[in-house]
């Protein structure tokens, strides 16, 4: 048996080297940590009736709205989902601008006329959450176009989930983004439920990833509650989308903390599954990457006081009035 060199034995361990800057883990986790504490807030505020209409949770899947955000930067565009705040937060959204949306008021996002699938920001290059389901891709196709046309260096990012890359839509965009070789990075959120139906009871083939290569565009899978995965895959897409090599598409996987809206309780959803996922929380993993808690306590002090001046914000609003509803466009 070969002796262990004693110099070997003793040598220091190197610590590893973050994967990612500090600075940018750091802003990832105010976005995890602002989008887990807004959704708490939000189902609270649903509960005791200030919040109307559907409100689907994006609690458990921060971490891909959080890393894929960071990765496009401000320059990049987005388009998301019925199940948007994450997004919409981890692009640029104002916590406040957000809640007085949800609640309906006149000061929020759209003026109180959306709610919470309809939140888009034009300063933050937000082209909107969606109602449809599977409807915002080939509005991303679109603006990966629009981009190419341009010439600009930008990408946008499509979010959706695993129900809507069942869609048609999904293969038609993909299609045609392969075509046309346009800036578009397909980020299938896959939480493996479209409302209760598993993904193994939908797709053919549950390789969700594998969907790009059969219409030309590369894919690939990723650990989607490790904002710092998602982060390196989406920069290394945008660098090739950027240098005019196409799009790619990416399949996060990924878990909801419960059921598909607030008022669903989820029962269908395997709790040792479930337990198993909740260990791999996007914020405890992200958590341990910074491995410092002085710099995450002061990140979630600053979230909360905004949280806090949000709420204030939502509760003392105006409702919008008649006529503004009715004719009013609001440009935020
Ligand atoms: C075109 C269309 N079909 C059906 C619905 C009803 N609906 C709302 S959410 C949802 C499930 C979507 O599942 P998935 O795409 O996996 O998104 P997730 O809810 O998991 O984020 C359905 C069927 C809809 N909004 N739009
Ligand atoms: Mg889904």
């Amino acid at each position: 048996m070969a002796k262990k060199s004693p110099a070997k034995k003793d040598a220091p361990k190197k610590a590893a080297a973050p994967p990612v800057d500090q600075a940018i883990m750091l802003q990832m986790y105010r976005n995890v940590y602002a989008t887990r504490q807004f959704e708490l807030k939000c189902a609270e505020l649903y509960r005791a009736g200030l919040i109307r209409g559907y409100l689907h949770p994006y609690l458990g899947e921060e971490a891909i709205a959080a890393g894929a955000c960071a990765a496009v930067g401000e320059a990049g565009y987005i388009v998301s989902t019925h199940r948007g705040h994450g997004h919409c937060i981890s692009k640029g959204a104002e916590l406040k601008l957000m809640m007085a949306e949800i609640m309906g008021k006149a000061t929020g996002y759209c003026g109180g006329r959306g709610g919470s699938m309809h939140i888009s920001s034009k300063k933050d290059n937000n082209l909107g959450a969606n109602g449809i389901v599977g409807g915002g891709i080939p509005i991303a196709t679109g603006a990966g176009l629009g981009i190419k046309i341009k010439g600009t260096s930008q990408v946008v990012v499509s979010f959706f989930s695993d129900g809507a890359s069942n869609n048609g839509v999904f293969a038609e965009s993909l299609n045609l983004a392969a075509v046309f070789n346009l800036p578009v990075i397909f980020m299938l959120e896959n939480n493996h439920y479209a409302v209760s139906t598993r993904i193994e009871c939908s797709a053919g083939d549950c390789n969700l990833a594998g969907r790009g290569p059969a219409l030309g565009v590369p894919g690939l899978c990723v650990e989607g509650n490790d904002a710092v995965a998602v982060y390196l895959e989406t920069k290394k897409a945008a660098r090739r989308a950027s240098n005019g090599e196409g799009p790619t598409l990416i399949e996060a996987k990924t878990y909801r903390h419960g059921g598909h809206h607030v008022n669903d309780p989820g029962l269908y959803m395997p709790q040792d599954e479930l337990k198993e996922w909740k260990a791999k929380d996007p914020v405890i993993v992200l958590r341990n990457h910074i491995n410092n808690d002085k710099k995450v306590e002061a990140v979630e002090k600053a979230v909360d006081q905004e949280m806090e001046a949000a709420l204030e914000f939502g509760k003392s609003s105006p409702n919008p009035s008649v006529e503004d509803f009715v004719s009013g466009i609001t440009d935020r």
